[in-house]
């Protein structure tokens, strides 16, 4: 009977059209008669997801039939953005037994919705972001699923399921406002609750140990009982992630809290049903809302709190399923690979630790060894104020039996530093996990080197700088092989199939490729070189350059009612200067919109002296500069950026004597979605980071990939971009990241002084001056004339603006020379599909292997 009733996927526009009508009446219990744009996406959104679910069950019985090794994933934070269009692309229209099918899964349920009387594109615009991360590492770990799955390899990827993901951004008075942003609002049709996983997760307490005699160095050879204080329930959520033309559907596991059942009995005998019942709730606030800081962290105890639920739930449910085969634990390293998506869920290396040691009995030698073959971690910046720490105090409140096992840990490894580096007692106090001080604190990142067996930087230049600077003490201990370098890749399909349609079929279409199979191999795009000359190719190319222009046109006149072009037939000369990116001053948004001010002083100086409009454009031709980005909530200097940005967008727009010859745009609420708008649309983009500061960047990539030239810094992946394309077709400026230290140096002695340009821009940027608004922007100055200029505006600026007077000469007086460095930029951008990305880390790291379902 179950075979004979078996469930099919559609794969024909009729079945498709059925399944959706089905999902209208019985689960959205509407009639078609009521059928909206949102119901409609709902209806499309389910008839989709049942399909992927058809082939998620199949892919996880395989591979729990074959049982190989897998990687699990952990990330705080997943910034998938929307799912059904990826869902569509990815679509896979397989029967049980077939070859890939040539049908285009997209197409087909195009056609579906509108025989249906729906657009696809209106249907698509009703799905809000899955917004559960704050920038580059998030959107990293939304690309690794994609292209894990698309690779075939066995991984999941666990993460929370936040109720409300980074905020939604209003721009007021020019100031950035933050709003919830509660996504879940009307029911997610992508997520698979799993009522039925359901993880207790302890918290508080104290540690009991049976023997009291027991040494004290003697302690971790014996298991320690830890008496919870609260508890609390992990339920599993599970999203289906589909791999591109691949039957492989591998899963996104983000665990919510709930209260226990069990109720506080004691507090509800003296009669405060109440109390107790308010208490239990709390439990929910634990997965509640994503931390919206962005390299920076705070040591709050509801962020800890967030990190053990969300590893505890993680690791129990990894080692239930390992506990299935019935190997001996000395194998669950040859089965598991965990991946540190930075140091966040490095609490997970300790709970393994303790399960090992505390529940499963094994002796502390051979569980650390499991532990350390076992993970990996990935380093993702160099900054110290977002290296993570915790106090010892709260810490040891939270966790005391993890707190324990710290130390334990550190003992260990004190003790074989000292025994390889017996004269060097300053290397040893450098390394310990305990930093010492009025206030001790854990420091993270020591203790998930010591408990990987690999660490990786995110581009050349980063993985460098970590075994040079912040980690040089355990690159000595460890020797060579530990730290290693895995270059950042971005997903072909989001960042150019999805977000690029125009451009993929002229891709497409040139390359004679009708499956569509460069967005598997990209090496194929190098032969899109020998059309960098062609004439009627370069206007093609040139042609979906101002489609995607336009497009953002129409976003930004919708999002702020302002009109921005008034002949949208002269988009052709208009220069797109685009910077998106979270706001922080290591990202040097503020050297941007000082260059801003630079070309409109400029720009005006020559109104003032006579010449005409036609005679400015000669040197300043037209160009839009447009910014988006979050400032974290409580990042002070961040936000007086975007006032700054706005306060000067205003005065300059609303220069009629520029005739529109330059115009400056806070694009608000930038996210997933929106980029895959404002990205295509770039002529150029800016990644202008102090050298030494960006680990790597990924949206360096994705602009490249859409054929928008860089402006940038000698910083994070910009390094391996240049060589990839080529360094004539990037524009690079700036001091070099060896230098940084020096310039700081001088910095503090006054022995730089600030350049004419800079100092006229500064000018106008204090007191009554033009951009002055009642000095509102003094400590944006201050930070640059007095305070030792940290982010080395001044010692770049110079250069930066030489590099934009090179970007307007070729994008004005030689457009082909510029539309071939487009061209040669996407031939060469094949390196960074986060497809290679890992491989790498299969490759390198988790020692897996693919397995075709
Ligand atoms: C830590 C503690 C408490 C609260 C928040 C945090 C926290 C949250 C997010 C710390 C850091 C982050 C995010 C970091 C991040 O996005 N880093 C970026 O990672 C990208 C992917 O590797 C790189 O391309 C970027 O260069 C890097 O800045």
């Amino acid at each position: 009977i179950w075979n004979k009733n078996k469930v099919e996927k559609f794969t024909t526009v009729d079945a498709f059209e059925k399944r959706f009508i089905d999902h209208v009446e019985t689960t959205l219990a509407r009639s078609i008669y009521n059928c909206d744009d949102l119901a409609a996406y709902q209806a499309t959104s389910n008839s989709v997801r049942d399909n992927l679910t058809l082939d998620l069950n199949k892919t996880q019985q395989r591979q729990t039939a074959r049982d190989p090794k897998r990687c699990y994933y952990l990330s705080l934070e997943f910034l998938m953005g929307r799912a059904l269009d990826n869902a569509l692309i990815n679509l896979n229209l397989n029967d049980d037994k077939g070859e890939p099918s040539s049908t285009d899964g997209r197409k087909l349920v195009e056609k579906g919705v509108h025989d249906l009387g729906f657009k696809l594109e209106d249907v698509l615009e009703q799905e809000p972001d899955a917004a559960l991360g704050n920038g580059g590492l998030g959107r990293l770990a939304a690309c690794f699923v994609d292209s894990m799955a698309t690779g075939d390899y066995p991984c999941w990827g666990y993460g929370l399921r936040y109720q409300y993901g980074i905020f939604a951004q209003k721009i007021i008075n020019g100031y950035q406002v933050e709003t919830p942003d509660y996504w879940l609002n009307y029911s997610n049709p992508w997520e698979i609750e799993r009522s039925e996983i359901q993880v207790p997760v302890s918290f508080y307490g104290y540690v009991s140990r049976s023997d009291s005699d027991s040494k004290e160095d003697d302690r971790t050879l014996r298991p320690s009982e830890w008496i919870a204080g609260e508890r609390v329930i992990a339920v599993a959520y599970d999203m289906p992630i589909p791999g591109f033309k691949s039957n492989t559907v591998n899963n996104l596991r983000l665990w919510g809290s709930k209260p226990t059942t069990e109720f506080d009995f004691a507090k509800f005998n003296r009669g405060d049903y109440q109390n107790s019942l308010v208490e239990q709730q709390r439990a929910e606030s634990i997965t509640a809302v994503l931390y919206p800081n962005d390299n920076f962290e705070q040591g709050k105890e509801l962020r800890l709190k967030q990190q053990y639920f969300w590893c505890s739930a993680s690791l129990h449910d990894i080692i239930r399923r390992f506990k299935k085969s019935r190997r001996p634990w000395c194998e669950f390293p040859d089965q598991v690979a965990i991946q540190l998506n930075d140091t966040h869920p490095t609490l997970s290396v300790v709970e393994l630790q303790r399960i090992l040691v505390d529940l499963e009995h094994l002796p502390w030698g051979e569980a650390w060894d499991i532990v350390t073959k076992t993970f990996s971690y990935t380093n993702h910046t160099v900054m110290q104020e977002a290296l993570e720490k915790w106090p010892v105090s709260l810490f040891g409140r939270l966790l005391p039996r993890h707190l324990e096992i710290i130390y334990d840990i550190n003992w260990f490894f004190l003790q074989s530093v000292e025994k390889k580096f017996p004269h060097d007692m300053d290397l040893v106090s450098r390394v310990s996990i305990i930093e010492e001080g009025k206030d001790r604190q854990i420091r993270m990142a020591y203790l998930a080197i010591i408990g990987s067996h690999k660490v990786n930087g995110v581009a050349e230049l980063h993985s460098e700088l970590i075994k040079t600077t912040i980690f040089k003490d355990f690159a000595k201990i460890y020797g060579n092989d530990k730290f290693i370098n895995v270059t950042n890749g971005i997903t072909p399909r989001r960042w150019l199939r999805q977000a690029n349609p125009e451009l993929s079929s002229l891709i497409s279409e040139t390359l004679k490729d009708k499956g569509d199979e460069y967005l598997l191999d990209m090496s194929r795009l190098t032969k899109l070189s020998k059309y960098a000359e062609d004439k009627k190719f370069l206007k093609k190319w040139d042609d979906v350059k101002q489609k995607k222009k336009l497009q953002l046109i129409d976003l930004v006149e919708k999002l702020t009612g302002h009109k921005l072009v008034s002949d949208r037939s002269k988009i052709h000369d208009v220069l797109f200067d685009i910077q998106v990116k979270r706001i922080h001053e290591y990202k040097r948004q503020q050297m941007n919109i000082f260059g801003c001010i630079w070309r409109y002083l400029q720009i005006k100086k020559m109104l003032g002296e006579g010449k005409t409009i036609e005679e400015v454009k000669e040197i300043y031709p037209a160009k839009i500069s447009f910014f988006g980005g979050k400032s974290a909530p409580g990042y002070y200097m961040a936000k007086l950026i975007i006032k700054l940005i706005n306060t000067v967008a205003d005065v300059i727009n609303n220069d009629k004597s520029l005739d529109d010859i330059f115009k400056v745009v806070f694009i608000p609420d930038y996210n997933v979605s929106k980029a895959e708008i404002i990205i295509p649309a770039s002529d150029l983009s800016e990644h202008i980071s102090t050298a030494g500061t960006e680990a790597s960047g990924t949206s360096n990539m994705k602009f490249v990939m859409n054929g928008g030239l860089l402006i940038g810094t000698v910083d994070g992946a910009n390094v391996e971009i240049t060589r990839e394309i080529g360094e004539d077709n990037i524009f690079l400026f700036g001091n070099l990241s060896e230098n940084v230290e020096e310039l700081r140096f001088n910095h503090r002695f006054r022995k730089t002084s600030l350049p004419e340009s800079l100092n006229e821009v500064l000018k106008s940027c204090v007191g009554d001056a033009v951009f002055g608004n009642n000095d509102e922007f003094r400590p944006l100055v201050d930070s640059i004339k007095y305070q030792g200029d940290y982010y080395l505006v001044s010692d770049d600026f110079e250069s930066y603006l030489g590099a934009q007077k090179l970007v307007d000469e070729i994008y004005h007086n030689n457009r082909n020379e510029w539309l071939k460095k487009s061209i040669l930029s996407v031939a060469n951008v094949g390196f960074f599909s986060s497809d290679r990305c890992i491989q790498e880390y299969a490759e390198t790291i988790w020692n897996i292997e693919p397995v075709k379902v």
